[in-house]
């Protein structure tokens, strides 16, 4: 038996670590970014990074050097990477939990540690009481108050991967056990199918002429590290980036209630079942018991088993409990916006920002690529002073030549600054297509996260308001945003606000954007991809569109862009 390597999740969490350490100690930015860049790539790579590093062939893969090579083979090795260890030992781990709390970045801290000796969570907790932090210059009261919401906060989501991770992941094992010639039906069930923005683990049901032999399959498949369990029915694995996948095979008779059972969500189930005990019926994962009589009904499809309920069809992502089992019942469900009904992009970076890695030219055909009819450029503002903007402009023009009838639109994501105030002259911003305004520091200082908002929607040059809350899923927890007061702004202002698809982003979240839709609120799905490829993120966010019950209406970028133009205010 080999000797277990790290996985791939292992390792991206020990750089991504030493990113923050070597942040707090003050360290060159761009080392920084390096080991999280490399840590958010060797997280999505599919096969086993340790045993790349051991053969010398990591250092191929983009944003991995020989560095970062030596350092995962010292994993292997040692079980920690060596400069890791020695950074431990120098910041308290305590230290290290502060970043996690919103509105406390590194720098701060790296002060809190070393001017006031703070070391633990519960020593920031009694200095913020004691309103010891206000001594700090460019911290105050409000930072106290913050931090002390964040303590009480629940402590954030762990053990849950993104579904940004783990749905390709899901989708990929799905068709490779499809095309098992034991395989009949499969399906991804569960969270994923859900489009939960993030997932324990990974449920896959399916049908097969010899179940033993696909359970077999399953868990001898190259990206398995760990067979949990394994059954004639069932069985667990984990992969080697560390996401844990269930398979159930399961009789064609009744794969219909099996698959409605492990789809969940548990609430729609157990809803599910106290209507049906109201109507005299019965429902387990094996079929549906007519009560007076003993008769069991089975269904091959979840569509025949919601009729036979008497529901229409319900799509997964609607499963969660929030009225769609009335409505189903009513024939009253929204019809949800689906890929397809995008007919562009609002929010994309090209390498006028420095995080950008392809240029305008590629990111647009990628875009075209993808069956669109335009694509909003929107770098950020502090990468387009110093006659940057005015050239770009001009390359986006002559871009517009050549790509004709495709449109890139001349856009700018600009920042809001902790006053409310937009880092751009309104000059610049006037002769933009389309203008996304975000905050980027979540350092409170004077006017609160939902003011800065408002006052950003108030300058007519903003069309959208970019990832409301600023969340960082599993990392940072999300501004206090009074809701309630920027959806009256938004119809006030006629500003539109962004479901950012990002992956750790997904801002607007699910239950956010349903409010935004209801209040009719116009919403904005858009990738905010920085390189061609993630232009696929927008997947990701039409889930979460779809989870908030928005229909294609709902969606601004399902229209072409000449019926965008006059809903804008300038
Ligand atoms: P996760 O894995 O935490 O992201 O969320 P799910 O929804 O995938 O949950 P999981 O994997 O524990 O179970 C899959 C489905 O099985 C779940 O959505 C509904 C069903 N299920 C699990 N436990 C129960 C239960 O106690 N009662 C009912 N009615 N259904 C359950
Ligand atoms: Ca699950
Ligand atoms: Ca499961
Ligand atoms: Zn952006």
């Amino acid at each position: 038996m080999a000797r277990s390597l790290p996985r791939n999740d292992q390792i991206a969490d020990q750089l991504d670590l030493l990113g923050d350490l070597l942040e707090i100690e003050g360290e060159a930015s761009f080392r920084v970014i390096a080991y999280r860049r490399a840590a958010t790539l060797i997280r999505d790579t599919p096969g086993p990074v340790a045993k790349l590093a051991l053969d010398g062939r990591a250092k191929d893969l983009p944003g991995v050097g020989k560095t970062i090579e030596e350092k995962i083979v010292q994993m292997v090795d040692d079980g920690e990477m060596h400069a890791l260890t020695k950074r431990k030992q120098l910041i308290p781990a305590g230290v290290v939990s502060f970043l996690r709390l919103p509105g406390l970045g590194p720098k701060t801290a790296r002060r809190v540690w070393q001017e006031l000796g703070i070391t633990t969570l519960e020593g920031l907790r009694d200095a913020a009481q004691a309103q010891r932090l206000r001594g700090l210059s460019g911290l105050g009261p409000k930072t106290e108050e913050n931090v002390l919401a964040a303590l009480d906060a629940k402590p954030q989501a762990t053990g849950r991967a993104l579904l940004g991770r783990a749905l390709p992941a899901l989708l990929g094992v799905a068709s490779v056990l499809r095309e098992h010639p034991a395989a009949e039906q499969v399906s991804e069930a569960g969270s994923a199918r859900r489009r939960k923005e993030t997932v324990r683990d990974l449920d896959i049901i399916a049908t097969a002429s010899d179940p033993v032999a696909l359970i077999d399959y399953f868990t001898r498949l190259q990206w398995v590290q760990e067979v949990v369990a394994k059954g004639g029915t069932k069985a667990t694995v984990v992969s080697h980036d560390g996401l844990r996948f269930d398979l159930r095979v399961v009789p064609p008779e009744c794969y219909g209630n099996l698959l409605q059972h492990f789809t969940g969500s548990k609430d729609h189930n157990i809803a599910l079942r106290e209507d049906a005990v109201r109507r005299g019926l019965s429902v387990s994962e094996y079929g549906v018991q007519e009560v007076e009589s003993g008769k069991v009904f089975t269904a091959r499809t979840e569509d025949e088993l919601y009729r036979r309920l008497g529901y229409r069809f319900i799509p997964p992502e609607l499963r969660e409990a929030g009225g769609e089992l009335d409505a189903a019942r009513r024939n009253d469900l929204p019809e949800l916006v689906e890929l397809g009904d995008l007919h562009g992009d609002l929010h994309s970076h090209s390498t006028w920002s420095s995080d950008g890695r392809d240029d305008i030219d590629a990111m647009a055909r990628a875009a075209r690529e993808r069956g669109y009819e335009y694509l909003a450029v929107t770098d950020h503002s502090h990468y387009l002073r110093e006659g940057r903007f005015e050239a770009q402009r001009r390359e986006i023009e002559s871009l517009n030549v050549r790509l004709a009838p495709f449109k890139v639109l001349s856009g700018v994501e600009v920042n809001i600054r902790p006053d409310g105030s937009l880092d751009m002259k309104d000059e610049e911003l006037a002769v933009c297509d389309w203008v996304m305004a975000s905050v980027h520091s979540r350092v409170e200082r004077g006017k609160d996260a939902t003011d800065r908002v408002l006052a950003a929607m108030e300058s007519p040059h903003v069309d959208c308001i970019g990832h409301l809350t600023g969340r960082r899923i599993n990392r940072r927890a999300a501004a206090e945003i009074d809701l309630e007061r920027v959806l009256e702004q938004a119809l006030a202002t006629g500003t539109f606000l962004e479901i950012n698809s990002q992956p750790d982003r997904l801002d607007l979240r699910d239950t956010h954007a349903r409010l935004a839709g209801e209040a009719g609120v116009k919403i904005v799905v858009s990738s905010d991809a920085h390189r061609t490829d993630t232009l696929a993120y927008v997947e990701l966010g039409i889930g979460q569109a779809r989870r908030a019950w928005l229909t294609r209406d709902h969606v601004l970028n399902t229209r072409p862009w000449p019926e965008i133009e006059p809903l804008l205010r300038r």
